[in-house]
């Protein structure tokens, strides 16, 4: 009982039902350690629905791409609050096998940004899309280390929230 009444302190008694995919490709699945879900205690996002939560720019230079571009997207720090996130730490998961735990304080701390747009476009999975998680690299030097470029995943296809 105890353990019960604690649990229901930080677990909302009933997950928020979210809005649903829009009809286009599922692109994004987040599950785990989430509060809220659009269906099986998932959350399901195609890129019409990622696109209807705040989004955000930054213009950065990367060391993967030649010059400055524009990335678009969510900050990390909106969708986990969307998701209602109850942990830690985010295991993400990319069409290539690559597979990395990224803190969820990256979102507040360090302006983590789940990128869907790429100079205006969607990304193909030959371009890193459709998802990649990319820093201010240009404006936050703690980002520059090899810690961050790991976690700057390209073909992000799901995230598990622990
Ligand atoms: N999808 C995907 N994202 C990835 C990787 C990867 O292999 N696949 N490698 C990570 C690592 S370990 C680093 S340091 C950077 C750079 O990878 P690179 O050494 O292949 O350029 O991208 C990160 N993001
Ligand atoms: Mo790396």
């Amino acid at each position: 009982m105890a353990a019960g009444a604690a649990l229901s302190l930080s677990f909302p008694a009933l997950a928020e039902p979210l809005a649903k995919p829009l009809g286009g490709a599922i692109i994004l699945t987040v599950g785990g350690a989430i509060a809220n879900s659009n269906g099986d205690g998932n959350v399901f996002f195609d890129l019409a629905l990622l696109q209807t939560l705040p989004a955000r720019d930054l213009v950065t230079e990367t060391p993967w791409t030649k010059g400055p571009h524009r990335f678009t997207g969510v900050p990390l720090e909106a969708l986990m609050k969307w998701v209602g996130a109850r942990g830690q730490t985010i295991r993400v998961d990319a069409l290539n096998d690559y597979s990395v735990d990224v803190p969820i304080k990256d979102g507040p701390a360090h302006g983590a940004l789940v990128v869907y747009l790429f100079d205006g476009e969607p990304m193909l999975p030959s371009d890193r899309g459709p998802l990649w998680i990319v820093y201010p690299f240009r404006d936050r030097p703690e980002t520059r280390t090899e810690t961050f470029y790991q976690r700057a995943v390209w073909n992000v296809y799901a995230m598990t929230v622990r």
